[in-house]
């Protein structure tokens, strides 16, 4: 793809925009970075570019020149169906995301995780995984280091471990992965996408350029991965319940995964030499699972997924394990903050979507006092009510969300509104007793009142680790 002297809209300028204008910049190509967003917020990134001598349009003008480009390459925060955009591909000017871009320089294979959930756990999990055997990963994407950074970069990778958010699937149209993951599709975004349906085609769009020679991990027991799986060519192996037509599957019983696969090198995947050639016949694998930090049901997936990729792509038994027993979790993910009083406290910040929170609340046995609300994006929260009802003593919610939740679920446990997370941990304090767990699970995302999921955590952590 020839960049050299043409004209490129970049829209957005956080951390996808900034990396893509200077790699487009480095390439040659003329480019204009532009924002909605004006002011302080947006000086640094002005500053930056201006330095490598790239043009910056912020506010109400910022949709202006994309008619006239040769190419608008778009942010994952920019909704692709923005009027703007609608009327500058009806002119012909091409329109597409910086996954896009980025994949049609890339020489490395690709594997590609999406899903609601689990997504950035799967994707972290699986890039220790084959750096544990030996191999040269590049982990990226949506879990915070965009791809066009690699490619600007000039690495060289032996794989590129990719976590792709719907949104980022909205906007390719070659983008092909080696491997594809999809965890599971549930509420989520219903603020940005009209339907369920619409969501859950963007995930499906992973696949969309996949052949017979390409892997395709899926989740049987997903309703709507079932639902959609005859739109997916790719080889399937499948987690959860079998598919019909499945190549690979993964089973878990007694503490012990078994991950039973056609040969793994049969199709476009080229094996190092150097691996071991326990991988190279069709056969059962088996991964201890039983000292994995990861615990609950959902994570009984996320283990499957990453070792089914691992192995597909030519990692070994036994740096699958290592990377396994070493891994720690991710931070604000059902992570364990204190036991004070006998009482636990959890950090599940990220979980900014229902299905989240209902995971999270599975993986309990004990009485939870659940911390909720945030900004809502458009979910039902009567989903949880059986969860709910077996597991939470006392609900607290707080933030935007806090009235539609209270309306959702106030009928069916004892709920108290919060005004502030220090309010909210407070109450919390007073509503545990000895055995109990306070879980901080918003199923909302955080920017009412937060800057990020992640800070909204850590001030959770703090106000947890300055009770008495
Ligand atoms: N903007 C516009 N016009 C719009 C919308 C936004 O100009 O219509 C501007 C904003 O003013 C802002 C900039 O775009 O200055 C932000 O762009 P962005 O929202 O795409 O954010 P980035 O900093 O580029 O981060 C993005 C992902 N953000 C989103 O998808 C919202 C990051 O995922 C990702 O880590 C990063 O690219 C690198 O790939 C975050 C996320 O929340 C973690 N993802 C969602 C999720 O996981 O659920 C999808």
């Amino acid at each position: 793809m020839d960049l050299y002297n043409k004209k490129i809209h970049v829209i957005g300028m956080g951390m996808t925009g900034l990396a893509t204008a200077k790699f487009l910049h480095h390439r040659g190509a003329v480019v204009t970075a532009a924002d909605m967003a004006s002011g302080e917020n947006m000086e640094s990134a002005v500053a930056a570019l201006k330095q490598l001598g790239i043009e910056t349009v912020l506010g109400n003008q910022y949709a202006e020149g994309c008619d006239a480009a040769d190419m608008v390459v778009l942010s994952p925060g920019v909704p692709h169906t923005s009027d703007f955009l609608m009327r500058a591909r009806s002119n012909g000017v091409c329109v597409i995301g910086e996954i896009e871009l980025a994949s049609r320089f890339v020489t490395a294979p690709i594997i590609a995780i999406t899903g609601t959930n689990g997504k950035t756990t799967v994707t972290s999990l699986l890039g220790d995984m084959l750096k544990s055997c030996g191999l040269n990963v590049f982990v990226g994407g949506n879990i915070g280091d965009p791809l066009i950074g690699y490619v600007d970069r000039d690495e060289n990778a032996d794989w590129i471990v990719l976590e792709v958010s719907s949104f980022q699937l909205d906007t390719i149209s070659t983008f092909r992965p080696d491997i594809g993951i999809l965890l599971n599709i549930t509420e989520d975004h219903l603020d940005r996408y009209p339907d369920m349906s619409a969501y859950a085609a963007s995930k499906l769009r992973i696949f969309q350029n996949q052949t017979g020679r390409d892997i395709a991990i899926i989740n049987g027991s997903d309703p709507w991965i079932r639902r959609f799986s005859d739109q997916i060519p790719g080889r399937r192996w499948v987690f959860g319940d079998p598919m019909p037509e499945q190549r690979g599957s993964a089973e878990i019983a007694d503490g012990i995964l078994r991950v039973k696969t056609e040969n793994c090198f049969s199709g476009n995947i080229s094996p190092k030499p150097d691996l071991p050639a326990d991988h190279r016949a069709d056969g059962v694998f088996r991964i201890d699972i039983s000292r994995s930090r990861l615990f609950g049901r959902h994570n009984h997936d996320n283990i499957s997924a990453a070792v089914m990729a691992a192995l597909a792509a030519g990692g070994s038994i036994q740096g699958i394990q290592a990377a396994l027993n070493n891994f720690k979790g991710l931070p604000h993910r059902i992570e364990f903050v204190r036991t004070l009083h006998g009482v636990t406290y959890v950090d599940d910040s990220k979980a900014t979507n229902i299905d989240a929170v209902y995971r999270a609340l599975e993986c309990f046995e004990q009485p939870v006092v659940l911390i909720m609300g945030g900004i809502d994006k458009g979910g039902d929260y009567r989903i949880l009510e059986p969860v709910i009802q077996n597991r939470v003593k006392h609900l607290i919610v707080m933030g935007e969300a806090a009235d539609i939740i209270a309306t959702a679920l106030g009928n069916i446990v004892p709920t108290q509104r919060a005004a502030s997370m220090a309010d909210a941990v407070a109450m919390a304090y007073h509503m545990s007793k000895d055995g109990d767990v306070v879980l901080l699970s918003p199923a909302c995302s955080s920017f009412d009142m937060f800057k990020s999921y992640a800070h909204r955590g850590n001030v959770y952590q703090d106000e947890v680790n300055h009770l008495q």
